[in-house]
């Protein structure tokens, strides 16, 4: 690597996606990229994680249009409002302009609720729990970056869900918010979770709840939001049932999703300045054997390290006998991240060991053959909490408290991280904190305020976190 993890974050990223194989950059479009083969083994595994989690807690995965026709794509007013700007229309087949204008999905709201107010006729339908894994198009005016902020978001994973009651709907908030929580634990991608001030909720929320994460940079990312719909939806598209005193409701919903960023947060949180370091959990490949040849010793080598991979098996092993210097491979494998090598040549296996070195720590020793596949088995483990461990540590570094506009403004700009500050709870007097600070409120915690609001003095009701974003 070229570039340096935290000091030249921004090159430091392009440079990994690139090298390491994870997207080809150069498709002739904006904001669009091609997955490579190696980044879209990554992929696969993390859609797979959120899969189990949402199978397991009674969401059932589906499958909806990509084309919204106009007439129910503006059916909700501010649903309406906050997308505008970003769709993307079909006007054409062929030659023919369409009578009806289709909007390439930028979310799915418009094209699931008309589905859902023929599925629900009684109480007894719901809690309806649906998810897709799709692709979306939003037309991102700010800067494109890859994983990042893109125009055709490639692994959007939405829910969306219908209850009898706003408890049930509460209750399913809650229970997102917990699924996020196993799903980032899991990819060991720390995050703070805030309430979005309400000129910052999704458009047609009654309010959003966020997951932030703060990158090498400083930076904070969206990584996922946790929408309660209330009626709003519902009354606009006409999801009504029959509620068990006889009388027609409409349906309390929630909808919420997680794109392509967390595999953005995934690879940049758990880099060095040698390139990535996947968790075992993602990695394409968890143990790379390199067999380490000496000129006449060759063939033994060889045999050896077939039945080293047989002992590995239960692992994602990759053998690398290309034919060129061991550094030389050791230098690509730490750049795409492979968590555990393992090496092999005639002194180990005189003495029947094997060498193991760490990508995370770099950390290299021997084990006995015979023990290798328990060992190898420990140290991923080791490497997985290691690699959390350190995430989190890391984030936490970055979060200060700051008393003063001031303040903001030195801990955020100059110092790159995230300030916990006090606020009266005041929209006008929000937004000339933001103003003043040059710095964006991410959202309110849920805790208990004391002291004075930082803009006006006034009683602080909300305590809040601030940084610059993505
Ligand atoms: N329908 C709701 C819930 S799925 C919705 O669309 N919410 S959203 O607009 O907040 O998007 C969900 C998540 O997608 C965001 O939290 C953010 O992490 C991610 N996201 C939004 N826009 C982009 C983009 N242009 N590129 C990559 N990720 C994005
Ligand atoms: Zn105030």
């Amino acid at each position: 690597m070229r570039e340096r993890w935290k000091e030249n974050f921004s090159e430091w990223y392009s440079e990994v996606i690139e090298r390491a194989e994870i997207l080809d950059v150069r498709y002739p479009v904006k904001g669009v990229y091609v997955w490579r083969p190696y980044g879209f083994k990554i992929r696969s595994r993390v859609v797979e994680l959120i899969r189990r989690i949402l199978d397991a807690t009674g969401h059932e995965e589906a499958l909806f249009p990509l084309l919204i026709p106009e007439h129910e794509f503006a059916k909700e007013a501010k649903h309406i409002a906050g997308f505008e700007d970003e769709v993307y229309w079909v006007t054409h087949g062929g030659l023919t302009e369409l009578k009806v204008k289709l909007a390439l999905r930028p979310t799915s709201e418009t094209a699931i609720y008309p589905i859902f107010a023929l599925w629900i006729r009684s109480h007894a339908d719901m809690p309806l729990k649906i998810y897709q894994v799709v692709n979306t198009f939003r037309y991102e005016t700010k800067h494109t970056r890859p994983l990042i902020r893109l125009r055709e978001i490639t692994t959007f994973k939405e829910a969306h869900t219908a209850h009898a009651s706003a408890e049930d709907a509460e209750r399913q908030v809650q229970e997102a918010i917990a699924c996020y929580k196993r799903f980032f634990d899991a990819l060991g991608v720390p995050y703070i979770v805030s309430r979005r001030p309400d000129w910052d909720k999704f458009p047609g929320a009654e309010y959003t709840v966020a997951f932030d994460t703060i990158f090498p940079d400083g930076r904070t990312l969206q990584i996922a939001t946790v929408h309660n719909l209330g009626q709003n939806f519902s009354r606009t598209f006409e999801i009504t049932f029959e509620n068990p005193q006889g009388e027609q409701e409409y349906a309390y919903q929630t909808c919420y999703g997680i794109s392509d960023r967390v595999i953005a947060a995934l690879l940049a949180l758990h880099g060095d300045d040698s390139g990535l370091c996947l968790m075992p959990e993602v990695a394409p490949i968890q143990v790379v054997v390199v067999p380490i040849w000496f000129k006449d010793k060759k063939e033994l080598v060889d045999s050896e390290v077939e039945k080293l991979k047989e002992e590995l098996r239960d692992f994602r092993v990759h053998v690398d006998a290309r034919d060129i210097r061991p550094g030389a491979k050791y230098y690509d494998w730490e750049l795409k991240g492979v968590p555990l090598r393992v090496e092999l040549g005639p002194r180990d296996i005189e003495q029947g060991r094997v060498t193991l070195v760490r990508r995370d720590t770099g950390e290299r020793f021997s084990v006995p053959r015979s023990e290798v596949r328990e060992r190898v088995r420990e140290t991923l483990e080791e490497i997985s909490s290691w690699l959390r461990e350190r995430a989190r540590r890391e984030m936490e570094g970055r979060i200060h408290s700051a008393q003063s506009i001031e303040e903001i403004r030195s801990q955020v700009v100059e110092k790159g991280g995230v300030v916990r500050t006090t606020w009266c709870g005041r929209e006008a007097c929000g937004k000339g904190i933001e103003d003043s600070a040059d710095v964006d409120i991410l959202g309110i915690l849920e805790e208990e305020a004391q002291g004075t609001c930082v803009g006006c003095g006034e009683r602080a009701e909300r305590v809040i976190i601030m940084g610059r974003s993505y």
